[in-house]
């Protein structure tokens, strides 16, 4: 069923959503197979299994013709080098996606299968993400890095492409700037 016009208030403090859909938690444990240092992600699983990302959904349904939204909030930290990011995915149904910078640092990484492209994200930076992109969101800072996302509600999100392409780039901690690292397939 068609549902009515809306506002939704964006909660600062937490990068809630009011009214909110459903709130997911990704932790470490969620995260399996996508850092290249397999060691030290299974060390952070089993010692904390800290949550790495949360995201906030609108109450607007995934169908048709709607635009959801959501709200992510990625931890800062790292695995191995390698920063907090969130699994990346691409669209079955090829359709674009715009994020908003709302705050902290960090970076989306895009990819489509041949070459890895990285735009820098910060408060107020829109990002866009074109039809056949596939695409994840890395925090390169040292505080929580929070976007918003706004998505055709048939797009879809398939992540065994991810696993099985990688996103061309690994983006590690460097000396003040992240620094990229080829993918490689471990
Ligand atoms: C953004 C949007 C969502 C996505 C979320 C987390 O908010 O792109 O559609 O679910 O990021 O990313 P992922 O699904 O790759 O874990
Ligand atoms: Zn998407």
């Amino acid at each position: 069923p068609p549902i009515d016009p809306m506002s939704i208030t964006f909660q600062p403090p937490t990068g809630g959503m009011t009214p909110s859909g459903p709130v997911l938690s990704r932790r470490m444990s969620d995260l399996e197979g996508l850092f290249a240092d397999t060691a030290a992600w299974r060390a952070a699983r089993d010692e904390a299994d800290p949550v790495v990302y949360e995201v906030a959904s609108s109450p607007v349904p995934e169908a048709p013709g709607e635009l959801p939204q959501s709200i992510t909030t990625i931890h800062p930290g790292a695995v191995g080098g390698e920063f907090h990011m969130t699994k990346g995915h691409q669209h079955p149904n090829p359709q674009g996606e715009i994020y908003l910078g709302l705050s902290g640092t960090g970076g989306l990484l895009l990819f489509d299968g041949t070459t890895p492209k990285w735009i820098p994200m910060a408060p107020g930076v829109i990002g866009y993400i074109p039809p056949g992109w596939a695409h994840r969101s890395v925090n390169t800072g040292d505080e929580p890095y929070r976007f918003l996302a706004v998505y055709p509600g048939d797009a879809g999100h398939d992540y065994g492409w991810v696993l099985e392409h990688g996103m061309g780039w690994r983006v590690l901690r460097g000396a003040g700037e992240p620094r990229f690292a080829p993918f490689q397939a471990e």
